[in-house]
């Protein structure tokens, strides 16, 4: 990165700037999210991401939107930790449909010194299929983050949520502090982060607001940023919250666009509720990551075709890995993708 782009980067947003961004004339903010978006990005390449839920529910946190908590009555199955070949099976499969980062995500408070060595094996097993490898596991200590790194995991999901002022209506049994020590051991680990939040939840323009400027003024921007529309789950405190305007959801992801014009920011949870024109609209006000594959963690998600039918509507290409510096995956990834492209399912991620 050339000295010039890197201090083009600001970290020292005030609300009120923000808040002006947020209240532009919806024609101009986009198209200033878009002229951000061309000077970083290929506009018509969109990165494609698989989840595997690989511990399931019972969760001893009271995330009041998380089906998996175990405050909440959702009927959904627990399930301990994954069998490490099961994960690599699903890792393989989620190669085979074109995805490039596989993100693994436990229901935990934190990782336990018991599971940890399996956790650790999943990274290994995962990278050496030539994916990106991406784990959300909760809170963290220095030592789980060191050895997270040192197994290749390339990045860590841990999302802020909201502003700091509304996370206590929404989570009560870990902090605000909690969260930003973990993303700063995962920094000083090496690894990438991403961390973003959820609309929906009941909060204001001036939390949306607070959540972007607490990413984009963390001492490096996080390099994925997903920005989550609640998935209303039967059973949680959330589950009758207002819809979101969808047009207040594309203004989220172009202000998140311009603040950190370099992340991919995520148009994630609640796809299955968007139809195809907001989902256009999101990816032309820079959106430029997807979750791929028709879960989520437990929710559904698009069926991948569908997902590849849009992309082609729209003439929009997977991105490819992004560290070239391994010519081995390199190369099984598009052998992937070749073996792909023939197949009506698969739109050519290599042209
Ligand atoms: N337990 C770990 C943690 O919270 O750090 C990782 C898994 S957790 C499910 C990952 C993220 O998914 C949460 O931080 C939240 O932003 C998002 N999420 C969970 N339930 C959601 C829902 N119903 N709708 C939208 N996003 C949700
Ligand atoms: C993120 O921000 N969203 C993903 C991922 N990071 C781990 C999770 C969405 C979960 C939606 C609810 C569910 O499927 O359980
Ligand atoms: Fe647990 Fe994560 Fe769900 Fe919170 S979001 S209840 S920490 S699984």
């Amino acid at each position: 990165m050339s000295a010039t782009s890197a201090s083009a980067l600001r970290h020292d947003w005030s609300l009120d700037e923000v808040k002006a961004l947020f209240e532009q004339p919806f024609n101009d903010l986009l198209f200033h999210a878009q002229t951000v978006h061309r000077q970083h990005f290929d506009a018509n390449r969109v990165q494609v991401s698989t989840l595997l839920s690989i511990k399931t529910g019972a969760c001893p946190e009271d995330c009041k939107y998380c089906p998996q908590s175990g405050h909440y009555n959702t009927g959904l199955d627990k399930e301990k930790l994954m069998e490490v070949e099961k994960v690599l099976q699903a890792a393989a499969d989620a190669k085979a449909i074109g995805s490039t980062r596989f993100c693994m995500g436990a229901a935990w408070k934190h990782p336990s010194a018991k599971d940890m060595p399996y956790v650790l094996k999943m990274v290994e097993g995962v990278k050496a299929l030539g994916l990106e490898t991406c784990m959300t596991l909760g809170k963290l200590d220095q030592e789980q983050t060191r050895a997270l790194a040192e197994a290749g995991l390339d990045y860590y999901n841990h999302n802020l949520d909201t502003s700091p002022e509304f996370y206590g209506n929404i989570i009560t049994t870990r902090t605000y502090a909690d969260r930003l020590e973990t993303l700063s051991y995962v920094r000083d680990a090496g690894m990438k982060i991403c961390s973003g939040g959820i609309l929906g939840m009941g909060e204001s323009l001036n939390d949306r607001a607070g959540l972007l400027i607490q990413l984009a003024n963390l001492p490096e921007h996080p390099e994925s940023v997903p920005i989550n529309m609640l998935v209303k789950v039967k059973g949680t405190p959330l589950a009758d919250e207002q819809d979101v305007d969808p047009f207040d959801f594309i203004r989220m992801l172009a202000v998140a666009r311009i603040m950190m014009p370099k992340s991919h920011v995520r148009l994630s949870a609640g796809r299955e509720q968007m139809n195809e024109q907001m989902q256009a609209l999101a990816f032309f006000a820079g959106a430029n990551s997807i979750f791929y594959g028709e879960k989520l963690l437990t929710t559904g998600n698009p069926q991948a075709d569908k997902d590849m039918l849009l992309f082609k509507r729209l003439g929009i290409q997977p991105e490819a890995r992004e560290e070239h510096d391994d010519e081995v995956h390199q190369a099984a990834i598009e052998q992937a993708l070749v073996e792909q492209r023939d197949s009506k399912l698969f739109y050519d991620a290599t042209a």
